[in-house]
């Protein structure tokens, strides 16, 4: 088990209320490609920005090639696992001493599967669809793929006919306003804010750990590289999600 830092031990340990912010990284050793090398190893996304891909423009141009990138996201997902990094944090929250939020960025269920209830989806979720045109819930079953295809006919909407889509949150499009206010009233009122997994560079998520630090709360980063975050949190615990969680849980265990 990899060493815990003093210093972040000592304020988990006497931490009461802990804010969790996940983006892609907390999945990475899921197997599922963190966000911005998602193209990677897939040769049919290798010519795609996949930054591109989710933003609202692109599925006005090509619902078809957007639906086909969010189905293989999803039978990807469906066939991953949750890491020993979401275990530990189910673990953590199941402590009767704390209250632990998870705010993430990610719309993978990982968090859900190991057993976290998640306060905030910032981004939305893979595993739910609406109709994009009257915002009719979409409950008909929707079959994954589980090799990347290059274009798939989403299905209509049984009452306007509109394209069905994910629900999720692309480029240009507004961010869930109950879950953005619950993570920043989180942000306000935590012993401790981890941030795990995230490159820092979508807004407005990337503004959260400040709100925490500005209110005086400590931030601490796990990650095993910098990002646009690391020089505003008060500790950059340079390690892999899945190996400093469950060493910072059983660190407070004890
Ligand atoms: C909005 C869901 C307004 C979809 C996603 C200029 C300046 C500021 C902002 C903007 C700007 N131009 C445009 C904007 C706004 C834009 C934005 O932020 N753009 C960025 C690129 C500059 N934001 C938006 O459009 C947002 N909406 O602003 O709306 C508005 C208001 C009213 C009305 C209309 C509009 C919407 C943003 C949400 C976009 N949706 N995804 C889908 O996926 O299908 S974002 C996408 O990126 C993913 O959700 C992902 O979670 C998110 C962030 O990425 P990360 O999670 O950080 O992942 P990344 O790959 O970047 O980094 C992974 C990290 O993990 C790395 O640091 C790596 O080192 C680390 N790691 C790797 N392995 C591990 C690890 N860490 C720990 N352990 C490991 N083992
Ligand atoms: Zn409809």
């Amino acid at each position: 088990m990899i060493e815990v830092p003093g210093w972040v031990a000592s304020v988990a340990a006497a931490a009461r209320t802990v804010s969790v912010l996940t983006g892609a990284g907390m999945s990475a050793e899921s197997g599922v490609p963190t966000f911005r090398d998602a193209a990677e190893g897939t040769s049919l996304w290798e010519d795609y920005d996949p930054q591109l891909l989710v933003s609202i423009d692109s599925w006005y141009a090509d619902p078809d090639l957007v639906w086909a990138w969010h189905l293989w996201l999803a039978g990807l997902v469906h066939r991953a696992e949750p890491n020993p990094g979401h275990r530990a944090l189910a673990d953590w929250a199941s402590r009767d001493d704390v209250e632990l939020r998870i705010i993430t960025q990610n719309i993978d269920d990982l968090h859900e599967r190991a057993g976290s209830p998640v306060l905030s989806h910032l981004h939305g979720n893979l595993f739910a669809f609406r109709c994009a045109d009257c915002g009719r819930e979409y409950g008909e079953p929707v079959e994954f793929l589980s090799e990347p295809e290059q274009r798939r006919r989403p299905p209509s909407c049984g009452h306007c006919g509109g394209f069905i889509r994910p629900e999720v949150v692309w480029f240009g499009e507004a961010l869930p306003h109950q879950d953005m206010e619950d993570a920043v009233d989180a942000m306000l009122d935590s012993d401790l804010v981890l941030v795990v997994g995230t490159s820092g560079i979508v807004q407005p998520a990337a503004s959260l750990p400040d709100i925490a630090r500005g209110h005086g709360t400590a931030v601490v980063e796990i990650n095993p590289a910098l990002t646009r975050l690391s020089d505003r949190v008060d500790f950059c615990w340079r390690a892999p999600a899945g190996q400093a969680l469950p060493a910072l849980t059983s660190a407070i265990a004890g």
